[in-house]
């Protein structure tokens, strides 16, 4: 099965953990997500300026069993030692190069690896600050309240072909995106829907599922305090029934 059909299988709720390479210290966290019930762990960011992304993803790969993917804030953040890599269009945004124009840089090297290709649409939500996401993306959000724009947005990118929505109001945001927005996405498309940006409380995470994420990814609160992390995990892991 391939890992994309592991995110849409199934009524429970999937858990990615967003490793940072400019903040990877070691690879322990890696072992601490996968005894947590963690499904995935997401590697890669807007930029990344001392972090070595290979080293990262060998150090991650002999601590856990867990699949990577690769979450790119760049073309140059592709390696074969990853399982899977989002293919992401930056359809919130009206910045080409974004929409398609790095696609097709980094599309003949990445068709000679083994990595699974995941069509990805990427919607950065403003989310309380401009996030490096946003900066680096040099585009604007999709305002909080307006949830009526994110769903025409996320049904534009399931009818242009691509095979998951990813709603995200950055790293460190302030707030997540709210839960009406994700519940008037959640109910017009039906491909998988995953959240991130600013979930950090076991509370929060649930909200989010329970207005329709199917996976949630957690990065910030992962690298202040693991221990929270896995409370969030667990509070997951226990409300919803995984199969
Ligand atoms: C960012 O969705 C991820 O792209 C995770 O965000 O670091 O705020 O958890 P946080």
């Amino acid at each position: 099965m391939s890992l994309y059909q592991h995110i849409g299988k199934g009524l429970g709720k999937k858990i990615a953990l967003l490793i940072d390479p400019d903040k990877f210290r070691n690879a322990d966290i890696a072992a601490l997500a996968e005894k947590a019930g963690t499904d995935f762990l997401f590697i890669g960011g807007s930029l990344i300026s001392d972090g070595n992304f290979h080293v990262c993803i060998e150090a991650l790969k002999k601590a856990s069993r867990l699949p990577l993917v690769i979450f790119p804030g760049n073309t140059d953040q592709v390696d074969e030692g990853a399982d899977a890599i989002l293919f992401l269009s930056l359809i919130s945004g009206r910045n080409a190069e974004n929409l398609i124009g790095k696609h097709v840089a980094a599309a003949p090297a990445l068709k000679k690896t083994g990595l699974e290709i995941i069509p990805t649409g990427y919607m950065l939500v403003d989310g309380g600050k401009i996030t490096s996401a946003i900066y680096m993306s040099n585009t604007l959000p999709i305002p909080a309240d307006k949830p009526d724009i994110a769903a025409s947005t996320a049904i534009a990118g399931e009818m242009l072909g691509l095979k998951m929505i990813y709603m995200d109001t950055g790293s460190g945001a302030p707030n997540h995106v709210s839960c009406e927005m994700i519940s008037e996405v959640k109910k017009n498309i039906s491909i998988p829907l995953v959240v991130g940006g600013g979930i950090r409380t076991p509370e929060a995470a649930v909200k989010v599922c329970d207005a329709g994420a199917d996976m949630i990814v957690l990065g910030t609160i992962a690298e202040k305090s693991p221990e929270m992390f896995v409370q969030i995990s667990n509070a997951i892991k226990t409300q919803y029934a995984k199969n």
